[in-house]
């Protein structure tokens, strides 16, 4: 597969710490199609992306024929769709714990980095709200290495950007909590070349 983008790759408007971006960037790169990265400044978007995702939230992803998928799982779907080398597709029973992490966690994640923001509750409330979330992670990667099966796949790539961010917050208090698990699971997937192949800076 050519590995140059041409003026015909579709391109991919992102954010290097976005979580939903990483995921989209995952399966991109796992698939090894070909794009065209546009780096965004959240606080100053393209007109171009503007344009054709008046939503105005990242990842965006516009094909050769214009087509635009602007949901990270989507965009997912089809870079695995286009090539899926390493089986992501057959890996997806874990479609409500991405939905989980989606909603839930998600919600509960921004009310612990941004505590002051929301202040009905204080911010070791709202991580003992997360934790809800990582004891499901904790009861899976318990019985295996990866959320489904021993290997690296969708539900991994969709759901570890967010557990990172979590992590991030209080990187002290993660990594002496009693979720030895997800530690494992997430200090595993930083050491990927994969991943790390997702995050450099440009
Ligand atoms: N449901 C969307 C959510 C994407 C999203 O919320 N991205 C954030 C960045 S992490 C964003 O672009 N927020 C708009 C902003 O910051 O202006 C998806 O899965 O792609």
């Amino acid at each position: 597969m050519n590995s140059i983008p041409t003026s015909t790759s579709p391109t991919l408007y992102t954010f290097r710490r976005c979580p939903y971006a990483i995921r989209a960037r995952l399966a991109i790169a796992v698939s090894s199609v070909v794009v065209t990265h546009h780096e965004v400044d959240l606080r100053n978007k393209p007109a171009a992306m503007l344009a054709i995702s008046p939503k105005a939230t990242v990842p965006v992803l516009q094909l050769a024929d214009g087509t635009v998928i602007d949901e990270s799982l989507d965009i997912m779907r089809w870079a695995l769709r286009q090539n899926d080398p390493e089986s992501w597709l057959q890996y997806q029973g874990a479609s409500a714990l991405i939905e989980q992490n989606d909603t839930s966690f998600k919600r509960d994640l921004d009310h612990y980095k941004y505590p002051n923001r929301f202040p009905e509750k204080s911010a070791e409330n709202y991580r003992a709200a997360c934790e809800k979330f990582l004891d499901l992670l904790n009861t899976r990667l318990t019985s295996s290495a990866f959320l489904v099966g021993d290997k690296f796949s969708f539900a991994d790539a969709a759901v570890v950007p967010f557990i990172r961010q979590f992590a991030h917050v209080d990187k002290d208090w993660f990594y002496q909590s009693t979720h030895a698990p997800v530690i494992k699971w997430l200090d595993a997937i930083l050491t990927l070349p994969l991943f790390n192949s997702v995050m450099k800076k440009s």
